[in-house]
């Protein structure tokens, strides 16, 4: 075998010199590049000065597939704020055993309700914060694909977390303390990150609008000197209890609207669920500040995208405008109203819905999980099919993701890891439950991805269920050349050569299988499958028998075998 790199100095030249006169300033080469590629590069680029990217108007921010451009998403932008730990009892228990489902659940459950940044906070008592909101990022980002928002006041934690976002995150948050400006303006700058920065200091949160301002000013001043531009700076005005502060919520809203005056560079968010502390339909009064927070220039809410944001309730209103002396008609209208319970993740769907999620969302973890549960109910012959419908129909899914170029790589090797998953647990199960049936030892199959062809989740399907109909199966396992087959077929002589192929490309390699199967004179039967091929295909290139599927596979070799015993 012979690895080439077709690419030519001259187009290598080329594309370098495209992406200069696009803004990138520095340049190196890769696999397949030789000091004759950096020589040529080199003697065009050197002692130019870096191209100046236009990015005035733009407002990024990134994960490991998306870049997106915060100007052109409708306001507010729903940063998710579910990943927290205060006053959740089963997400703290499991934080402290460093298991994440949940924080993965909520991830998706919350980006599939709208939120587009996701806030991650995972601190709890008594355990390393470091390591776990590590893992928490690398696991969240695995599922989703949403930017992140940090949110710790460890600053080591913070730091490492940062580092761990794969694109760019926002940091959640410093205040007008200096000490915590030293600690966090630093990690802001050396990552690139955009910051949140609340108006409070060590004397707490300030009563008017004028204070509240001036920390931004400090804030601001303080941070040009990190080399942190106004641009990259959320302001938060902070919202108290409207039931305890009623007076509070008109200065919040005035701050926003002169800070967007005099700091348009400068975005807005809001924690919005503090508002109704205290009170009844919590969500009314929520949802109707948010709208008055929108009308005056807020960019980022921080919410439960679970929630219904569309109420604009007249009497909350008055209530926020400080027309509502001890919320007297407001809990006169609200108090006998019941909290319905918002969609969280807890939201019910089935436990074969939950396989298909976990294989779609690459979830290794979950994939046992939840298969346990569903062997609980159900009957062992029925769990092939169960296991078989949702994995392929999630898996199709991911394909039909990467054709679109909404899925990539990574994202399908999540998926087959977890598909793999599933079936190892499901031949676990099928074995045990065949152990008494006697192997037909003289029955062998041998299974074999072909040459060049990687993927083996249906080999292996195919694999597991002939063993649960009784044959001994010698798996070769991926790439496999014609010659090693043939070889192992003239050693064992098996009933049939069970061969898989999933690309166009790769399909065509089958054909010298059955060539050389035949020129060696080897009575053993071929039966072939895989996505990309036809029942044609498999008569044109003299197979003896297409299996669609893995039933399909197992009721060919079952009636090659009556063949050769008749
Ligand atoms: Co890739 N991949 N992949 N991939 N991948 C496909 C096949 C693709 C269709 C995705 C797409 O573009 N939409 C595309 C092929 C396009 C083509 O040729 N026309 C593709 C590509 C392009 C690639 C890469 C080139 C991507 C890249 O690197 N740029 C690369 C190639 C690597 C290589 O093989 N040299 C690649 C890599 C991978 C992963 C490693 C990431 C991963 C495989 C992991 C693994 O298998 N361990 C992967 C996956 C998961 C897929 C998709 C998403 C899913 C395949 C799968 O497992 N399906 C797939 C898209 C899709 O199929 N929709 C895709 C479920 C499986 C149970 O079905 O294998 O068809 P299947 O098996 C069925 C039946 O066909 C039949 O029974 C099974 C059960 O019902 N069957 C047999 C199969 N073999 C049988 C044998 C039999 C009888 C029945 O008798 C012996």
């Amino acid at each position: 075998m012979k690895l080439i790199f077709p690419e030519t100095k001259e187009e290598f030249l080329q594309a370098s010199l495209k992406a200069y006169f696009h803004g990138v300033n520095m340049f190196g080469g890769c696999c397949g590049t030789t000091p004759e590629f950096i020589k040529l590069l080199s003697n065009k680029l050197r002692n130019k000065p870096p191209i100046l990217r236009k990015t005035v108007d733009r407002y990024y921010l990134s994960t490991r597939t998306k870049t997106i451009d915060i100007n052109k998403l409708s306001k507010p932008i729903f940063i998710g704020e579910r990943i927290n730990p205060t006053n959740k009892k089963k997400l703290q228990e499991e934080l402290f055993k460093y298991n994440l489902s949940s924080v993965k659940e909520e991830a998706r459950s919350q980006v599939q309700s709208g939120a587009s940044i996701l806030d991650v906070n995972v601190s709890i008592h008594d355990v390393n914060e470091e390591k776990l909101l590590i893992n928490a990022v690398n696991q969240i980002q695995e599922i989703v694909s949403v930017p992140l928002c940090i949110d710790s006041s460890n600053f080591c934690a913070m730091e490492q977390a940062v580092k761990n976002c794969t694109g760019r995150p926002i940091i959640n948050s410093v205040n007008g303390e200096y000490e915590r400006l030293d600690l966090i303006l630093p990690i802001a700058k050396k990552y690139g990150t955009v910051l949140i920065a609340l108006t409070s200091n060590d004397k707490g949160i300030p009563k008017t609008m004028e204070d509240r301002l001036d920390i931004a000013a400090k804030i601001l001043d303080y941070s040009s000197h990190f080399g942190i531009e106004r641009k990259n700076i959320i302001f938060d005005y902070l919202v108290l209890a409207v039931s305890s502060s009623p007076d509070q919520v008109q200065e919040t809203l005035k701050a926003m609207k002169k800070s967007k005056i005099l700091y348009p560079e400068c975005k807005l968010v809001l924690g919005i669920s503090n508002i109704s502390f205290g009170l009844p339909s919590r969500q009314t009064i929520n949802s109707t500040f948010l709208k008055m927070a929108i009308s005056a220039g807020l960019d980022f809410a921080i919410v439960n995208p679970h929630e219904n944001w569309n109420i604009d309730n007249p009497i909350a209103r008055n209530l926020l405008n400080n027309k509502d002396k001890g919320a007297v008609k407001y809990i006169e209208t609200f108090a006998s109203f019941k909290e319905c319970k918002s969609r969280t993740s807890t939201k019910k769907i089935t436990l074969n819905q939950q396989l298909y999620y976990s294989i779609l969302n690459g979830d290794k973890e979950s994939v046992s999980n939840v298969l346990d549960r569903i062997i609980k109910y159900i009957n062992i012959n029925d769990l092939f099919k169960v296991v078989n419908d949702n994995v392929l129909k999630a898996l199709s899914v991911v394909g039909e993701k990467f054709a679109s170029k909404n899925f990539f790589l990574p994202q399908i090797i999540m998926s087959a890891q977890a598909a793999q998953k599933a079936f190892v647990t499901l031949k676990s199960v099928l074995s045990n439950k065949s152990k008494e049936k006697k192997y037909m030892v003289e029955n062998k199959i041998i299974m074999a991805t072909v040459k060049g062809d990687m993927h083996d989740i249906g080999k292996n399907i195919v694999g597991i269920v002939l063993e649960s109909y009784g044959f001994k199966v010698i798996d070769m396992g991926i790439n496999v050349d014609s010659r090693s087959i043939i070889k192992k077929a003239e050693e064992i002589n098996p009933i049939a050569i069970g061969l898989s192929a999933l690309m166009t490309t790769t399909m065509l390699e089958m054909e010298k299988i059955i060539a050389l199967k035949n020129a060696n004179h080897i009575p053993t039967k071929v039966i072939v499958g895989g996505a990309a091929l036809t029942k044609k295909f498999a008569d044109d290139i003299g197979a003896d028998a297409y299996a669609k599927d893995a039933i399909d596979a197992a009721l060919c070799i079952n009636e090659f075998v009556k063949i050769k015993n008749m």
